[in-house]
């Protein structure tokens, strides 16, 4: 039984204790990836006092968080957490993982969950931490995971896992949960201290420890569902609920651009009601988890015999956007009379998303590949890649390096940089009469006419 589970008061944990328990570095945790999501949960959960142990299989993330460094310098606040609770010594890490397990209270999965080139979730690296916890589970630890899962994956697959490879039984001789997290990826530290948890384990005792421990922790409310199913269907649906309202934006934006009706100033009135949440059409939808996680739930949809066709389809009208942007592209070029073959076209953001360094499944890596086929020479500018290559390409180390001569401008990645763009000062260094195709709605329309570019905008009328 660990420290946590006698922190009761009467039938429920008490979190005052728990958090007293933390203070006091009675509580241990190893955390397995030390990504985007393990190292701020890892940092968070030693500067609440907790004894941290963080796992990775890369020797320099190790390597570099021993050394008290951190590189998401694009998380708010991160380094200086790792910094902090390296140099206290409330967080150590490894690649042998062994003895963090068997000393730890809870072991967290943090590892990450994709889909291959066929769209079939791959949980290996979450069946990998499964069997490395199940060989040194200590009997009464509990075991959460972060990372997003179909729902049935943590009864179905990883259960049996740490049944099999510690000989305990859940319930009585271990503790499993899903606690998937829910952090918005550049704001990651703001959203673990306000966002609410969803918390769901195998059996009541276990959810409410976990529960405990995460609100003692992270001082947020913990939200308590039936079991680790209902908690990963939380999540997915969340994120499945963003990407259907992407692709219905986009889906306007396709249809109001040919009806002359200009979408963003539709979005914008609507906003104006109380229960229309605005999403905003453009390149399409990056990152390491909304064009994933649809694939989750239509993989178990197609195990029940229940397809989810609407997910499905958000999934292909939002892949297809970049070649939306690509056509774009090529009417504002043919508008200012030349062609994609041949051109020079400057490419302003290749992130998935606003002020992130990280271009997983990025849309944009589309648009360039293809503009490239087509004949056209990309200079690329990202303020997160100044002077770095990035996905075969150069990113140039200032705006004006990439747009002068240039005979076409795209906006791919609405970083705050972006936001007050000078477009006289763009269309004195690009080429005369150059196109401009805005893929994320960051310049007015009217504006980028008026300083004579040939403009384009998703789902903005030509
Ligand atoms: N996007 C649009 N239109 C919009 C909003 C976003 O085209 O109106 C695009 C973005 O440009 C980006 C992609 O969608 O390419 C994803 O953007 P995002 O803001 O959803 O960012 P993620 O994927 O980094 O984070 C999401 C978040 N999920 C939800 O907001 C429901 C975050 O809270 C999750 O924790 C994260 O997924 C995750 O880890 O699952």
């Amino acid at each position: 039984m660990t420290n946590v589970q006698t922190a009761t008061n009467g039938a429920r944990t008490d979190v005052k204790k728990v958090a007293t328990l933390l203070r006091q570095g009675k509580v241990r945790i190893a955390v397995l990836g030390l990504g985007r999501i393990g190292l701020p949960t890892a940092g968070v959960f030693a500067d609440a006092g907790a004894k941290v142990t963080g796992v990775d299989i890369v020797e320099e993330i190790v390597r570099d968080t021993n050394a008290g460094h951190c590189r998401l310098t694009d998380e708010l606040g991160l380094p200086e957490i790792v910094k902090k609770v390296v140099s206290e010594g409330k967080l150590k890490a490894t690649v042998e993982p062994s003895e963090a397990i068997s000393k730890a209270d809870f072991v967290l999965i943090c590892v990450p969950t994709p889909v291959d080139q066929t769209k079939t979730p791959d949980y290996s690296a979450v069946l990998k931490a499964s069997r490395t916890i199940g060989k040194s589970l200590r009997k009464g630890s509990i075991v959460v995971i972060e990372s997003t899962i179909g729902p049935g994956v943590a009864e179905e697959i990883v259960k049996p896992i740490l049944e099999v490879e510690s000989g305990l039984e859940a319930g009585s001789g271990f503790g499993l949960a899903s606690c998937p997290e829910r952090s918005d990826p550049g704001n990651i530290l703001v959203n673990m201290k306000s966002v609410p948890r969803i918390i769901g384990g195998l059996d009541e005792a276990t959810t409410d420890y976990v529960a405990t421990l995460y609100e003692a922790v992270l001082g947020v409310k913990a939200i308590r569902v039936s079991n680790p199913k209902t908690a990963n269907a939380v999540k997915l649906t969340e994120n499945l609920f963003r990407d259907v309202n992407i692709a219905l934006a986009n889906e306007f934006a396709l249809l109001f651009e040919k009806i002359g009706i200009d979408s963003i100033e539709v979005i914008n009135a609507c906003a104006s009601k109380y229960n229309f949440m605005p999403h905003y059409p453009g390149a399409g939808v990056g990152g390491p988890c909304l064009p994933s996680n649809s694939y989750y739930l239509i993989s178990e949809g197609v195990r029940a015999g229940n397809i989810p066709y609407l997910i499905r389809m958000a999934r292909e009208i939002n892949d297809r956007m970049p070649d939306h942007v690509v056509e774009l592209t090529s009417e504002a070029l043919n508008e200012a009379g030349k062609t994609v073959r041949g051109s020079r076209i400057a490419v302003l953001g290749i992130a998935y998303k606003p002020n992130i360094k990280d271009v997983q499944l990025t849309p944009i890596r589309r648009v360039v590949e293809r503009l490239q086929e087509m004949g056209a020479t990309i200079e690329l500018y990202d303020p997160m890649y100044k002077g770095e290559d990035i996905l075969g390409l150069h990113g140039r180390s200032s705006l004006e390096k990439a747009v002068r001569k240039a005979d076409c401008i795209v906006l791919g990645t609405a970083h705050s940089e972006f936001r007050n763009l000078d477009l006289s000062h763009l269309s004195a260094l690009a080429n005369k009469g150059a196109a401009l195709v805005d893929a994320r709605n960051i310049v007015s329309p009217k504006e980028a006419k008026q300083h004579g570019f040939a403009y384009r905008g998703v789902g903005r009328p030509p």
